[in-house]
């Protein structure tokens, strides 16, 4: 068979699976970290329940993603997933779905892997969401999510710091309420609302514009010229200042 023949049969079966993000669609990435259970409680020993030199990890390949010739307006990360809000309209690769996966996973592997000095990996998908209001639905539930992991964290690591197996203090803890494990952390001395706010909201990443003064190399006068840099946010808002603030980056 001619090559041209065969390449034009092949192509079929390669492009099978092929999927592209529709038009006019918002679109999100979430990376999460594969086999970080592991990763931090026997490779690396991470302090638990959260330990600020791994979530500084995280934030690390956050900016990378948001640097990475992709147009993302905003990134977010708790635990050992990230989520990353694409521009309205993005366009890159197409917008097929298999190069936004694989890329993805693949940039945020290889940054924070470089960064930590061991192997690391993460999984990607991509969530089309179809309008502002689910795009602020989408970062107001991993913001929820946060909370109740790091409530659920501080509790079950307090238990097992004070002697608990891993089935007793999963046990104390199964089917409990919030306000159950928020009592249980106040009667040894944690108050969860005054834990620092990156443990339970998460951590956001956008750009911001700053002044920059310069030299003009042709008329030699100084100038202030607009640039733009990356802002890590610690302390994020809550609810509708929250979604209100996701908004103002579409
Ligand atoms: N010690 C420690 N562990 C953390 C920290 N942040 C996240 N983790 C751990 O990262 C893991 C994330 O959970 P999952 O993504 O559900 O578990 P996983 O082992 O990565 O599993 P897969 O994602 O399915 O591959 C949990 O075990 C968390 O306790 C931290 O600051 N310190
Ligand atoms: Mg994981």
């Amino acid at each position: 068979m001619k090559f041209d023949d065969l390449d034009k049969k092949m192509r079929i079966y390669e492009q099978s699976l092929d999927q592209i993000l529709l038009p006019e669609i918002y679109m999100v990435a979430r990376l999460d970290g594969r086999g970080f259970t592991r990763l931090t409680k026997e490779i690396c020993k991470f302090e638990a329940p959260f330990d600020i030199h791994f979530r500084d990890l995280m934030v690390h390949t956050v900016e990378h993603l948001m640097d990475c010739g992709f147009r993302v307006v905003y990134g977010f990360t708790e635990s050992d997933e990230i989520s990353l809000l694409f521009a309205a309209g993005e366009n890159a690769f197409g917008r097929k779905v298999r190069k936004y996966n694989s890329t993805l996973a693949a940039e945020a592997s290889a940054a924070f892997s470089l960064a930590l000095g061991k192997a690391a990996t993460f999984d990607c998908r991509m969530v089309p969401l179809p309008t502002l209001e689910r795009v602020q639905d989408y970062f107001l539930w991993r913001q929820e999510d946060a909370h109740r992991n790091s409530l659920n964290a501080h509790c079950y690591w307090m238990l097992r710091k004070a002697g608990k197996t891993v089935q007793e203090a999963t046990k104390a803890l199964e089917g409990q309420s919030v306000s159950f494990k928020n009592e249980l952390l106040f009667s040894k001395g944690i108050n969860f609302d005054q834990l620092p706010s990156w443990q339970k909201r998460g951590v956001g990443v956008w750009k911001e514009q700053y002044e920059k003064e310069g030299q003009n190399p042709v008329t030699g006068k100084s100038e202030t010229a607009v640039r733009s840099r990356l802002k890590v946010e610690y302390e994020l808002p809550l609810g509708e200042a929250y979604a209100k603030q996701i908004c103002s980056f579409l």
